[in-house]
Order: C-alpha cells, then sequence, then structure tokens
C-alpha cells in the first residue's frame, strides 16, 4: 500500500516502482542507473508512450533529509499514470518521462535508519562522512558556496563528480540526452518555496534568463492559485545564495538542457528543524509542486 499521507522507506519507493512496471508494461520501465557508495540500487522510472517523444529529466532526494523530495516525485509519477484529465494526459502523450525519486539512497536510508537531519552521501573520510552531492558536478566546482572541509554540511568532495552518485547520474545523462532528445532538467528540494533556475555560481544570466523567468513566474502563479502558498522565482543566485557544483547548472551549462529548474518545496510553519514537513503536508506540496512543472511544461511547449 502506497500513498501521500506518509513517508515511505527507500525500498518501499521502489517496490511501488516495481509494481507500475508490472501494472502498466506498455507504458513504465524501472530503470537502474547503477548502485551507491555504500552498493544501493539508484531507481528510477521511465515513462513513455512513444519512443520518438522529447525527454524530461526529474531527479529528488539529492539531500538525504528533505523527504518531501522524493514524495513529490512519486505523486508526479502517479498523476501521470493515473489521471483523467485531459491536459495530464496530454502531458504522458507528448513527453517521456525519466523520474528518480532518491539519487541519494546511502543517505535517504540513514535518515530513516540513524539521523534524520543527514544530507550528503556517506562516503568515508578519515574520521568524516559525506559529500554534498549537490556541490560535486563538475561545472564551476567548489568556486562559492561551497566547502574543502569532509565535517561540513557543503562539502564539495575531493574532486569535481568524485562521487559515484553524481557519475551515475553523469553517465546516463550523457548516455541519453541526445538519444532521448532531453529538453528539460528538474530537481526537487525543500525548503524554501522557490523555483530557481540556473545559475548558483555568478550573476551572469543565462541566454534564455528571460524565459525561464517568465515560466517561473507562471509556475509560482499556478501555486498561488491552488494553494495560496507564496512562492518566489528566480535564479539561484539571486533567491537563494551562491553556490557552485549543483547538478541543475551542470545539465544547463554540460550539455544545453534549456529547461532547467530547481524546486524548493515547503517546510514546517515554523520549527526548528525546517526539513521535517509534517505527513499531511505530503499531499498539498506535492500538488504545488505538480501544478509547478505541468505549468512550466506546457508553457515550454508552448514557446517550442
Ligand atoms: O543548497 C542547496 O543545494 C539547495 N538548497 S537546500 O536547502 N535544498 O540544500 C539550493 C541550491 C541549489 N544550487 C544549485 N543547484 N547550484
Ligand atoms: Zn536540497
Amino acid at each position: 500500500k502506497f500513498d501521500w499521507y506518509h513517508y515511505f522507506h527507500l525500498e518501499t519507493i521502489y517496490e511501488w516502482l516495481e509494481s507500475l512496471a508490472k501494472k502498466y508494461p506498455n507504458l513504465v520501465t524501472v530503470l537502474d542507473i547503477g548502485s551507491s557508495t555504500q552498493g544501493v540500487s539508484i531507481k528510477g522510472v521511465k515513462i513513455s508512450h512513444n519512443p520518438a517523444n522529447k525527454g524530461i529529466f526529474i531527479e529528488s532526494g539529492i539531500h538525504a533529509r528533505e523527504w518531501i523530495a522524493p514524495a513529490a516525485a512519486t505523486y508526479l509519477i502517479n498523476q501521470l499514470l493515473t489521471s483523467n484529465e485531459d491536459s495530464i494526459k496530454n502531458l504522458v502523450k507528448n513527453y517521456n518521462w525519466f523520474i528518480f525519486p532518491s539519487i541519494n539512497p546511502d543517505g535517504y536510508k540513514y535518515t530513516f535508519e540513524h539521523d534524520r537531519m543527514w544530507r550528503k552521501n556517506r562516503q568515508l573520510f578519515g574520521t568524516a562522512r559525506g559529500v554534498d552531492l549537490n556541490r560535486n558536478y563538475p561545472d564551476h566546482w567548489n568556486s562559492t558556496g561551497s566547502s574543502s572541509d569532509p565535517t561540513r554540511y557543503d562539502f564539495a568532495g575531493p574532486s569535481a563528480g568524485s562521487e559515484i552518485e553524481t557519475q551515475r547520474i553523469i553517465k546516463f545523462i550523457e548516455d541519453n540526452v541526445q538519444k532521448e532528445q532531453i529538453k528539460a532538467y528538474l530537481a526537487l528540494h525543500s525548503y524554501s518555496q522557490m523555483i530557481m533556475f540556473p545559475y548558483g555560481y555568478t550573476k551572469d544570466r543565462v541566454e534564455n534568463y528571460d524565459d525561464l523567468k517568465e515560466l517561473g513566474q507562471q509556475a509560482t502563479d499556478a501555486i498561488k492559485s491552488l494553494t495560496g502558498r507564496d512562492y518566489v522565482s528566480g535564479s539561484i543566485i539571486e533567491t537563494i545564495y551562491p553556490s557552485s557544483g549543483g547538478s541543475m547548472d551542470w545539465a544547463y551549462a554540460e550539455h544545453k538542457i534549456p529547461i532547467a529548474y530547481t524546486f524548493e518545496l515547503r517546510g514546517p510553519p515554523d520549527s526548528q528543524d525546517m526539513f521535517i514537513l509534517p505527513a499531511e503536508e505530503i499531499l498539498p506540496t506535492s500538488q504545488e509542486a505538480f501544478a509547478a512543472i505541468k505549468t512550466i511544461i506546457e508553457g515550454a511547449t508552448a514557446k517550442g
């Protein structure tokens, strides 16, 4: 039994993905892009109706403690597969979706078993552990908003792309970006209620800044009318803070994937632990994420 009223262990999420492939054999394939540092598979699904369609790649859970992100990714998968709304059916008809709910499986498991507030992967560095995988990508690596200190939460790793989890994603994108015509790279995080686009490392504006800003604004408007929540849209550096080595910056810069967004979903109303979102908020937060993604993809489709 799977739902959007509880947070689930990695194994349960993976069992659910497998059950979808059985239930929708002509539409859903489970993808296993290889194992993590500690030998756990990084799994996702491909939802494809027509091999010739353009692709949309979605990662979540790069930060282990942001539990709402994998939950919202599973909600997206479920909407795409079960909705009777024409506009949602069209999203499946017109695009191939590659959705990976937890691209840091070791970290995610660790937050269930040992430390709810763990963020990084579980690689060992002497007595310290963990690389912030969202600082490890080979684009302006460790230039700003990251650290060379393995004890810190924003440790960029010993070198660019050093981590197995990073290498798995890089290889998947490299192998598939042309073949699958991947046009969008979306990353799910929490908490700040933001819809962000490149870059994180510089204030220089990307070439399609105006389009990304406009689509981001439309997405925040969609959320506002759905749940009344205020989200803010802009580039990473102008909304949240400078940071380098993020996956989305890499996908945009290295592979020219033009539609690139990082979503910061909800945190709790007031708490010391902003990553601990009450389970009652999984559904509305996932609905917000879905509305934003739908708005962005439909808007990008209209722009051509
Ligand atoms: O610090 C981060 O990685 C993200 N914020 S979080 O609270 N979820 O940790 C936002 C920054 C995203 N930066 C890049 N993609 N470069
Ligand atoms: Zn995050």
